[in-house]
């Protein structure tokens, strides 16, 4: 497909015949669906979006262990407890293929790092709000990991060779995950009324910060465009939300929960469902560090980065001895 001829709203690309020698010869290999490795030449813009999307996607698996951490420790059951612990466990992983998957572009985990403790660096929205019961821990797997692999398949198709291979074992995995949730949830629904209640009050909560993880509207959206017709992203930001809502809202009415958006209707001449406009005021407040837990998430991080120096240093000085018994051996 041809870089002028991207859907996407958002900022403009150049055309072909915009574009310089190199520029159009790498296009065209975007356009033939050859996958770019790290020591190919890749334009800077190309580099740059890579780093950012895919350093912003680690630092969201890291700092989306703490909401579901919260539980670890008031699990309702043993099983429960293995099956959470797994399940964080899982998320630290992602994070790590996707930090190794930034580095091939010549970015170091020490500056990813530094950029998300500064709040240079974002991270998922969806992070930035509280888990106040059991039940959250359900819509989180059920509704937050299902936003993820929504978001995640395509980019499976990415043409950014290591990116998308790390998101072929990561949805993998997220598809445990939002089995898990869903099973937490029809666990609630089947028992007593103050359980159903919870599970009504968690999904009254994630539904729309969930809706948000999609990103802005693609009218607002500044990277779709450019990112599209790098194959860096396969659709925007809405006809993903677009397919979350479709594929969940049956799913809810199994559970026999009400979404909380009275607009949400099924309408057969689309063949989707209509529904109600994102809060995006409240999106952009939360993008801005001002979230319900933004200040607490960062703050956590900051205390692990800070608590792990005494064996950062021990590393270090153990790598420096080694090197200095080689060198005086040869
Ligand atoms: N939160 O022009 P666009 C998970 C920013 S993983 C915060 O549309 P783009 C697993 C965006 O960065 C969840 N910021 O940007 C899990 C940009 O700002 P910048 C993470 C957001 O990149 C489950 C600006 O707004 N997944 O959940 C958000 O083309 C459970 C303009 O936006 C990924 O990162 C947001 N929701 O599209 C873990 C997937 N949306 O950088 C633990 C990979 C937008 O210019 C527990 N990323 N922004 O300062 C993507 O697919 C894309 O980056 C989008 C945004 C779709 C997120």
């Amino acid at each position: 497909m041809y870089a002028q001829e991207i859907k996407s709203t958002g900022k403009q690309v150049q055309s072909l015949e915009e574009m310089s020698p190199e520029d159009r010869a790498f296009q065209k290999r975007i356009d033939a669906d050859i996958k770019i490795e790290p020591k190919e030449w890749m334009p800077e813009g190309y580099r740059k979006t890579l780093i950012r999307q895919i350093s912003q996607h680690a630092h969201s698996e890291i700092v989306g262990q703490l909401p579901e951490g919260n539980w670890i420790t008031r699990a309702p059951t043993l099983e429960r407890k293995a099956i959470l612990i797994a399940k964080v466990q899982d998320e630290a992983g992602h994070g790590l293929y996707l930090y190794c998957a930034a580095e091939t572009l010549g970015v170091s985990r020490d500056q990813m790092t530094e950029q998300l403790l500064s709040g240079k660096a974002k991270y998922s929205s969806i992070f930035n709000y509280p888990t106040l019961t059991w039940a959250d821990i359900g819509a989180i797997g059920w509704l937050v990991d299902g936003a993820a692999i929504m978001n995640q398949v395509p980019l499976q198709r990415c043409s950014f060779g290591p990116y998308s291979r790390a998101m072929i074992r990561v949805c993998k995995e997220e598809s445990f995950h939002q089995r898990q949730g869903y099973d937490i949830m029809m666990k609630l629904c089947e028992g007593t009324p103050e359980q159903k209640a919870m599970a009504q009050d968690a999904i009254n909560r994630w539904w729309w910060p969930s809706l948000m993880m999609f990103g802005p509207s693609d009218t607002e959206s500044v990277h779709s465009a450019q990112s599209m017709a790098w194959k860096i992203k396969q659709d925007t930001n809405d006809e993903l939300r677009q397919k979350f809502v479709d594929q969940t809202a049956p799913q809810a009415e199994y559970l026999d929960l009400q979404v909380p958006d009275p607009d949400l209707k099924w309408n057969e001449e689309k063949g989707g469902y209509d529904f109600g406009e994102v809060d995006w005021a409240e999106f952009f407040q939360v993008i801005s560090g001002n979230g319900p837990c933004n200040k607490e998430r960062m703050a956590a991080r900051n205390k692990a980065w800070s608590d792990g120096a005494w064996f950062r240093d021990g590393l270090m000085a153990h790598a420096k001895k080694k090197e200095t018994r080689k060198l005086s051996a040869n």
